[in-house]
């Protein structure tokens, strides 16, 4: 358990970088607050919350006195602090498994449609974004495929839930926000199916959120 009463996640609701932390608190009933920061108006450039997060991002969590950044070290710092429910496989191999579906998404996909990339691409580059998403987000969920072929049961790494289910959900949705199609990618669909029918991962989802835009 760890040891402040109540961390406070810095997030945007759309996020999908925040959305995976958000998985991970509530798969492990963390009680947190939950700060709202708006990226379409620039909040997370401000100095002041630079401060907190140097790259200028969400998600960043306040906990245990620290201000933590980046989703995957917030993850695993969570999973060991709060042994419920763990996240991580205790065999070595199931373990590496769900390291490398973490980064798929973590390095492979999310970096190349982040807002701040996709920006460059279109404003200076002059090339059109959803090619440039929907290339590499393809490649990530053909390689993401391939690997849940050896290692899927009911979730990603057999029938235990792990960081990587706490990743692909979030992945996905952003995936169909670039009109990209999951019909080659069975398994993905089978796995994110089963994960967005438990309640843990309804309660993190981004119309679940206090900052989500009431339309
Ligand atoms: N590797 C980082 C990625 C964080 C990230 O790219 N967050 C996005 C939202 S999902 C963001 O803050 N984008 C704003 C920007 O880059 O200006 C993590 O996993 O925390």
């Amino acid at each position: 358990m760890s040891t402040q009463a109540k961390p406070i996640l810095y997030s945007y609701w759309r996020s999908t970088a925040s959305w995976r932390v958000r998985n991970v608190l509530s798969l492990k009933n963390v009680d947190y607050e939950y700060r709202g920061i708006d990226l379409f108006k620039e909040e997370h450039k401000n100095d002041s919350y630079k401060l907190l997060n140097p790259m200028g991002r969400v998600p960043t969590l306040i906990i245990d006195g620290v201000a933590l950044a980046e989703s995957v070290a917030i993850m695993e710092y969570l999973d060991e602090t709060y042994k419920y429910r763990p996240l991580l496989p205790s065999d070595p191999l199931k373990r590496a498994s769900t390291r490398q579906l973490v980064e798929i998404i973590n390095s492979a996909m999310q970096p190349m449609q982040n807002i701040a990339v996709l920006d460059k691409i279109g404003n200076e580059y002059k090339q059109s974004r959803k090619e440039w998403a929907s290339f590499w987000l393809h490649k990530g969920l053909a390689a993401y495929e391939q690997i849940l072929k050896q290692t899927a049961g009911k979730y990603s790494v057999g029938d235990q839930i792990t960081l990587a289910d706490a990743c692909i959900v979030p992945q996905v949705a952003a995936c169909s926000r670039f009109d990209i199609s999951l019909e080659r990618y069975l398994l993905i669909q089978r796995v994110v199916g089963n994960l967005n029918e438990l309640e843990e991962f309804k309660r993190a989802r981004p119309e679940a959120q206090p900052d989500a835009d009431k339309i």
